[in-house]
């Protein structure tokens, strides 16, 4: 049995590090071997800070995790629920397994078409948090809202740095044309009481991710709803309010009175992974106009009797989101072509030696029978 942690305090229970029935039938055949759940808290190259029922444990990833994955992509990642096997001296542990994940927020890796990267786990809530400053920009919220669809969260956008805006409402009501139906808050960290309407959003077992831009404001507002300067902050460059890029890894954070929260480094930009079905739910609107356009593939771009187009020229839709949506569309469409490519040339690497032993016996049969 693992030494129990030198402070009771930091006993947790794993319903408030937000376990539930969705990883309880994974796990058995993990409790049959005496592993243990726990939730990785903060992933560092090789070890991983972790939340357990007997409190705060560093572990290392089996070797064997490694082999079977051969890429970090297959590592663990911030809020996933692992199987761990403790050290009997002392208080660290290993990695043995992942659990299967309820949620996950991925997005392309930059500059890798084909390497998708996991950025957060088991996240109920995305706080996509967007500031109302020169750094505030519609189509990158429409981008966001496509990858958190995909990624099976709820998005909760957070209009922040209310009080640097001139007209509040403007910006909200052209958020909301974008996510019908998604909560949208505006908040200031610097007023009092400024982020008190995002706690309706937090909830013991709860977890909820901050994403968005660096500078937006999401380590603030951590801060502010623990009540505390836990979190590193730094101000924005003056010149056009972009990040300094001051988180600098992902963590998720138990909250004194439950609830959890996952602090993110901000993007430099966000690209889509497989966005096909998530792209047809941002763009409701879109996607229920175009069952009317006169042809099913319809790209709403120069075909004749297209609806979509039509409600552009009607102004009831917006032509920059149109401009979006197809934008998103076409990126979706050349990176779904980049892979299959890949997926073409690693068949052939793979076949080709094939090829070349058949090559051989045949040859060597030749030659046999002479
Ligand atoms: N005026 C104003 N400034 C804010 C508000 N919230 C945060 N800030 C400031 O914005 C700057 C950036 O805040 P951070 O919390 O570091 O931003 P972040 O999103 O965590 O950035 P990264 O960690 O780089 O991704 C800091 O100087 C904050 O004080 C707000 O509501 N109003
Ligand atoms: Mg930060
Ligand atoms: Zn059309």
């Amino acid at each position: 049995m693992m030494p129990p942690a030198e402070d009771s305090a930091d006993l947790m229970d794993l319903d408030t590090l937000g376990w539930g029935d969705w990883f309880a039938e994974p796990f058995r055949p993990h409790a049959a071997e005496g592993l243990q759940p726990a939730r990785v808290a903060i992933p560092h190259n090789y070890l991983y800070q972790l939340y357990t029922a007997q409190g705060e444990l560093m572990a290392e990833a089996a070797g064997r995790l490694r082999h079977q994955t051969g890429s970090a992509d297959g590592m663990p990642i911030v809020g996933d629920w692992v199987a761990i096997r403790p050290s009997e001296t002392e208080r660290k542990a290993t990695i043995e397994a992942i659990l299967p994940r309820l949620s996950c927020f991925s997005r392309k890796a930059a500059g890798e078409p084909t390497r998708r990267q996991f950025v957060a786990a088991n996240i109920d809530t995305v706080f996509l948090v967007c500031g109302l400053d020169d750094d505030f920009n519609l189509r990158r919220i429409e981008r966001y809202l496509v990858a958190i669809k995909d990624s099976g969260a709820t998005a909760v956008i957070v209009l922040n740095k209310a009080d640097v805006c001139p007209d509040v409402d403007a910006a909200r009501s052209a958020t909301a044309r974008l996510a019908p139906g998604t909560p949208i808050h505006v908040t200031s960290c610097l007023a009092d009481g400024g982020t008190d309407p995002l706690e309706e959003h937090l909830a013991r077992g709860k977890t909820v991710a901050l994403i968005g831009s660096s500078g937006v404001g999401k380590s603030t507002i951590i801060n502010r709803l623990l009540g505390t300067d836990r979190q590193k902050t730094c101000a924005v460059r003056g010149r056009d309010s972009r990040g300094r890029h001051t988180t600098t890894q992902r963590e998720l954070i138990l909250m004194p009175n439950g609830g959890l929260l996952i602090d993110t480094p901000g993007m430099r930009e966000l690209q889509l992974w497989d966005s096909t079905e998530a792209l047809k739910e941002a763009f409701e609107d879109i996607d229920a106009l175009a069952p009317a356009c006169r042809f099913r593939n319809c790209a709403h771009d120069q075909e004749p009797g297209c609806a979509v187009r039509a409600a552009v020229d009607d102004g009831q839709l917006a032509a920059s989101r149109l401009d979006n949506y197809r934008r998103l569309q076409r990126e979706g469409d050349l990176l779904r072509r980049r892979r299959n490519e890949l997926a073409r040339l690693e068949e052939q690497r793979r076949v080709k030696p094939v090829h070349r032993a058949m090559r051989a016996l045949r040859h060597n049969r030749l030659t046999d029978e002479k």
